[in-house]
């Protein structure tokens, strides 16, 4: 078990909540603690590294109520900042920053990393058609089943895409969910509800000393 000692947690939630704003020095030390025990249950080795893919993957799922591969592979690989195939203290603690208390910004920033899949700058209508295929292709059998989601597509483009040059980009996206904000999960179910994270919370930040 690479359990942290009490002395090493608590230097690493001081730098963490100066780095991460949503967090308080105790509820960073919870978050730490936290993140030790899920390592629990994964060997050694990668444990030092963070959580890997398959684990995240769990959490997202269980925890957090995520059923779209496409979508927690993407959350995932956004959690994973340095992009070492592992998401180590540091980068779960920001991520849950933005999960759990994100403002409006920081989620529309979120969002769009992930409905970006190929981290270019833009979601393109290939990516759009990628991410709308696995929610929409349980509609009741159509012809063409692949023409729904075109239509779907054009449909977003034409609401997104205020420059006008066939993709959607950052300033697009931004100006598109902060017009509406219903539109901020557009291409998928990325981030937790209220419920998933009033329960997490309630489970991560009680006093350690109340039994
Ligand atoms: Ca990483
Ligand atoms: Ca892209």
């Amino acid at each position: 078990m690479s359990a942290m000692n009490r002395k090493l947690i608590q230097n690493l939630a001081e730098t963490l909540c100066k780095q991460v704003k949503h967090f308080d020095k105790t509820e960073a030390e919870c978050l730490i603690r936290q993140f030790n025990g899920l390592l629990g249950e994964q060997a050694e080795r990668r444990a030092a590294h963070g959580l890997d893919r398959v684990r995240f993957r769990n959490i997202l799922h269980n925890t957090f109520g995520m059923t779209d591969d496409v979508m927690m592979d993407r959350v995932f690989r956004v959690f994973d900042k340095d992009n070492d195939t592992y998401v180590s203290v540091k980068e779960w603690v920001e991520g849950l920053s933005v999960f759990l208390r994100g403002t409006l910004d920081e989620k529309i920033k979120f969002c769009f990393d992930v409905y970006d899949l190929n981290g270019d700058g833009y979601i393109s209508r290939e990516e759009m058609f990628q991410m709308l295929k696995d929610s929409l292709i349980r509609q009741p059998a159509e012809e063409d089943p692949d023409e729904g989601i075109k239509d779907v597509v054009d449909i977003a483009l034409k609401k997104m895409d205020y420059d006008h040059d066939g993709k959607v980009s950052y300033p697009d996206f931004e100006k598109t969910v902060i017009d509406e904000n219903l539109l901020l999960e557009a291409f998928g179910n990325c981030l937790p509800d209220a419920k998933r994270i009033w329960s997490f919370e309630q489970h991560a930040f009680q006093e350690p000393h109340k039994h």
